[in-house]
Order: C-alpha cells, then sequence, then structure tokens
C-alpha cells in the first residue's frame, strides 16, 4: 500500500454530489481506501475564464494500484460521472487528478506526477495544506505555499464537507 493524493474539481451539475459521488466509487475499489478529504473550497476557474467558478478538494487515499492503475480508475470515474470533453479546460462534472504517488517522480506520455504546475494553483494547494501542511513540494512545505497562493487566486473554504 502507497499514499497517493487526489485532486478533485466540478463546475456542472450538483458539484458537490459529484465529488461525494466520486469519492464513494474511489474507496469502493478493492484497490483504493480513501483516508482524508479536505473541506469543500470554490474557486475561480484558471485557464478558461468564461465559465462557472469550480468546487475543489483534495483527498489522501492508500492505494495498492500501480500509478497506471490509479489513473485509469480515475478516468473511468471521470467518465462514470458523465464528463463530455469539448472545450479544452472548459466546464465538467468531475475532473480527477493524481497530483501524488508515493513521492514518485513520474514522467510517461500518459501521465506526469507530481501534477505540473500544481505549486501555483491555490485550487489544489489549499485544500492540500489543509490535510497535509507538513508534505514538502520540491522542498517547500504545502503550508507556505498555499499561504502565498491565497493572496493571489480567488478561493472560499465553504466549510462544508463532503467526507
Ligand atoms: C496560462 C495558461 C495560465 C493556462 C494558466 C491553468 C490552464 C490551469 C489550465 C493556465 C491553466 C489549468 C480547474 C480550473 C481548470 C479547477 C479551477 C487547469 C485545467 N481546472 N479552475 N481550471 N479549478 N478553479 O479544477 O487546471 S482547467
Ligand atoms: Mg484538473
Ligand atoms: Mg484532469
Amino acid at each position: 500500500m502507497v499514499t497517493a493524493y487526489v485532486g478533485l474539481g466540478s463546475n456542472q451539475g450538483d458539484s458537490p454530489e459529484n465529488i461525494r459521488q466520486a469519492l464513494r466509487k474511489l474507496d469502493c475499489n478493492p484497490g483504493v481506501s480513501v483516508q482524508e478529504v479536505a473541506g469543500l473550497y470554490k474557486t475561480a476557474p484558471v485557464g478558461y475564464l468564461e465559465q462557472d467558478w469550480f468546487v475543489n478538494t483534495v483527498a489522501r487515499i492508500e492505494t495498492s494500484l500501480s500509478p497506471d492503475g490509479l489513473l485509469k480508475l480515475l478516468l473511468t470515474i471521470e467518465d462514470e460521472l458523465g464528463r463530455v470533453r469539448t472545450i479544452r479546460w472548459g466546464p465538467r462534472t468531475l475532473d480527477l487528478d493524481l497530483l501524488l504517488y508515493a513521492g514518485e517522480v513520474i514522467d510517461s506520455p500518459e501521465l506526469t506526477v507530481p501534477h505540473p504546475r500544481m505549486q501555483e494553483r491555490a485550487f489544489v494547494m489549499v485544500p492540500l495544506a489543509e490535510i497535509a501542511p507538513d508534505l514538502l513540494i520540491k522542498g517547500q512545505r504545502a503550508e507556505q505555499i498555499a499561504k502565498i497562493l491565497k493572496k493571489n487566486q480567488e478561493i472560499v473554504g465553504t466549510g462544508q464537507k463532503v467526507w
């Protein structure tokens, strides 16, 4: 078993419910156990601006799946939650990103871990810092990175927990 971190996001349909269902589906897989989930955050869209705000959070899981196996499971759950891929960086019912996997560095055509640019995004780092403040990202504590990003990016904690 190894520890991994998964980023969750949604800005279509009932976003908190979509995230709750995704976590249930993850935990139902025999190779995955959801350990801790940050609260829900409302976050301004990044990349493609003409869309609704997102709901984002981050989960810590334990898994016996390989990085590739886990990635395939995440994509399957996105499909099951009705994700339609049209506009690049556009609205989605559910986005599941493999952020970190057992401290490994992976650079394959299908998968890059740690998730590229995660340390630049408040919608990833603020919920991550809530559940893993002492985690080191390129030698810097998650909490320290989150504190700086929060000043520049629009993010609002809702206090809502779906796990
Ligand atoms: C320049 C060019 C600056 C591109 C930033 C950043 C593109 C992030 C895509 C970028 C750029 C992304 C979410 C989101 C997306 C989300 C919020 C992406 C992929 N996903 N905004 N935008 N939450 N708030 O989960 O992360 S699209
Ligand atoms: Mg994403
Ligand atoms: Mg994604």
